[in-house]
C-alpha cells in the first residue's frame, strides 16, 4: 500500500517525534492536535516539550514542507493514534483503571475524514481490548464503511496497534533502531501497518494480534517495575542487617546468570509506574506478583523519608538546643531519573516536597533546572549548588545518580550524615 500522506493524532512526546521522523523521510505528515499552542510552535518549526535532537528534525520537517500541525482531522492515508492514556478519575479520586476518554476523541475527529483503504494504528499504551473497542467506535461514527471486527480482511479500514516503546530522552534514535510490536485486528491489518513502519524503522516489524501487542507493551514494563521492585525489597532488606545493598549486588551480579537493577528513591516517569496497573486492573486475582511489585515500588519514597526524618531526631539528640529551622537538609536531585530535567513523576521531588513539610531548611540540588518547581515554592526550600550544600546542610539525601554527582561522590563521602537512596557513594 502507498502512504502519500501520514496524520498523527496527539503531538506530544510520542506523536511528534513520530510525526518528525515520517516527515524526515519525505513524506506528507500533518500532525493534529486539540492543543492550538502547541500547534502554533510547531508550524513555526519549533517543539513545546524536551527531547534531545527533536527541535532539529521538526524544523527541517516544516522548513522542507514536509510537516504541519492543525487542530482539525484532514483526509490521509494513514492515522497514527498517540494520545495519553492516564488512570481514569471518578468521584472517589483516581483509580488504576486507564482512562480511554482521549482514544475516544481521537476516533470521533478521525471518523469524519475516513475513506476505503485507510489504516488507522493505535500507538498509545492501552489495556488489552482497547484496539477492538476503537475499532467499534470507529464504526459507529461510520456505519457506510466496513470495519475489521465484522468484514475481516475485507474490510474497508485496516485497524492496527504498534505500541511505543521509546526511552525518554533517546526518543528519536531509538523510534529508528528500535524493533517494533505490530498488532493487527487481522493479519492483512498487521502487514498494512508493517509496511506503514517499514518507512522508517530500521529494526524490525514484528506482526501479531492487537491483543497480544497491547500486552507485549505492559509486560515490558511490568517486566521492569517487577525487577526494580526486588532491587527496593533487597535495600530495605539489606539496610536491616546492616549489610551495604550496593556491593551485595555487585557480587551477586558476579553470577553469569544474575542481573539485579538498581534499588533508587521509587519508580518514577510516566510508564513503568502506570502500565503494570493496567494488567492488575484486567486480571486482580491472577496479577499478584506485579501489584506486589508496585506497592514495593511506591513505598519506597516513604522508607527513604523516614530515613531522613530518623536522621533529624538524631540530630535534635545530639544537638537539644536546635531548632527545626536550624538544621537544614539537602535534596541532591529532584528529575525522575539521572540526567534530564524532567520532574514529573518524580518520586525525588515528592520525597523533597515531604522533606519540607519536616520543617527543617531545604537545599534542592538540580543541575538540569534554574528555578524551583512550583511544588517546592516556600520560605524554607532553596535552590543551591552541591558545593553550597556540601558546605552548609547536616544532612545529606542523595535521590538521583545524576553524572555531576558521581564525579563529587568522595567530598558527598566525607559527610557526616549521609542517606543515599541511589548508591552513589557506592
Ligand atoms: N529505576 C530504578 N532502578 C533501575 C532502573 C530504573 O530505580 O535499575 C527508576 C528510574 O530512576 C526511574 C524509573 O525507574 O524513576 C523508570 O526509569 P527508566 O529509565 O527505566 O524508564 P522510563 O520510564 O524512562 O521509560 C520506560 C522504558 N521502558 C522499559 O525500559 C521497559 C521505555 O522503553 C518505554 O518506552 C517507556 O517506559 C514507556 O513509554 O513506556
Amino acid at each position: 500500500m502507498e502512504f502519500n500522506t501520514i496524520s498523527m493524532i496527539g503531538l506530544g512526546y510520542i506523536g511528534l517525534p513520530t510525526a518528525a521522523v515520517f516527515a524526515s523521510r519525505r513524506k506528507k505528515v500533518i500532525g493534529v492536535d486539540i492543543d492550538q499552542r502547541a500547534v502554533d510552535t510547531i508550524n513555526q518549526g519549533k517543539i513545546h516539550i524536551i527531547e534531545p535532537e527533536l527541535d532539529m528534525v521538526v524544523h527541517a520537517g516544516v522548513k522542507e514542507g514536509y510537516l504541519r500541525a492543525t487542530t482539525q482531522p484532514e483526509p490521509a492515508d494513514a492515522f497514527m493514534v498517540a494520545v495519553p492514556t492516564p488512570f481514569h478519575t471518578d468521584e472517589n479520586g483516581q483509580n488504576h483503571k486507564a482512562d480511554l476518554s482521549y482514544i475516544q476523541s481521537a476516533c470521533k475527529a478521525i471518523a469524519k475524514v475516513l475513506v476505503p483503504g485507510n489504516l488507522v494504528v493505535l500507538e498509545s499504551t492501552s489495556p488489552v481490548g482497547t484496539t477492538e473497542e476503537m475499532a467499534a467506535w470507529l464504526a459507529e461514527a461510520r456505519p457506510d464503511l466496513t470495519f475489521p471486527q465484522t468484514h475481516g480482511e475485507a474490510s474497508d479500514i485496516r485497524i492496527a496497534h504498534c505500541p511505543e516503546r521509546v526511552l525518554p530522552g533517546h526518543v528519536v534514535r531509538e523510534l529508528v533502531e528500535n524493533d517494533r510490536v505490530i498488532g493487527g485486528m487481522t493479519p492483512k491489518c498487521a502487514e498494512v501497518a508493517c509496511e506503514l513502519y517499514k518507512i522508517v524503522v530500521e529494526g524490525e516489524c514484528l506482526p501479531t494480534t492487537a491483543r497480544t501487542a497491547e500486552m507485549a507493551k505492559l509486560v515490558e514494563n511490568s517486566f521492569r517495575d517487577v525487577n526494580i521492585a526486588f532491587a527496593n525489597e533487597l535495600s530495605i532488606i539489606a539496610h536491616e542487617l546492616d549489610i551495604n545493598v550496593w556491593d551485595l549486588i555487585s557480587l551477586a551480579n558476579r553470577h553469569p546468570r544474575v542481573n539485579i537493577l538498581s534499588p533508587g528513591a521509587g519508580v518514577g516517569g510516566h510508564c513503568i509506574a502506570v502500565d503494570p496497573w493496567f494488567i492488575v486492573a484486567a486480571c486482580p486475582d491472577q496479577a499478584r506478583l506485579i501489584r506486589t511489585a508496585r506497592e514495593v515500588n511506591d513505598h519506597k519514597p516513604d522508607w527513604v523519608l523516614d530515613r531522613v526524618g530518623q536522621a533529624l531526631e538524631e540530630l535534635h539528640r545530639t544537638q537539644p538546643g536546635a531548632t527545626r529551622r536550624d538544621l537544614t537538609v539537602a535534596c541532591l536531585g529532584v528529575a525522575f531519573k539521572p540526567d534530564i530535567d524532567d520532574l514529573r513523576e518524580s518520586p525525588a521531588l515528592g520525597i523533597t516536597q515531604k522533606v519540607v513539610e519536616l520543617g527543617c531548611m531545604v537545599q534542592v540540588v538540580e543541575p538540569n533546572i534554574d528555578s524551583l518547581p512550583k511544588g517546592l515554592q516556600s520560605e524554607n526550600v532553596s535552590l543551591v549548588s552541591l558545593d553550597e550544600a556540601l558546605a552548609q546542610a547536616d544532612v545529606i539525601c542523595v535521590l538521583v545518580k545524576h553524572k555531576s554527582f558521581i564525579q563529587m561522590a568522595e567530598s558527598v563521602k566525607e559527610k557526616a550524615v549521609v542517606i543515599d537512596a541511589v548508591g552513589l557513594l557506592g
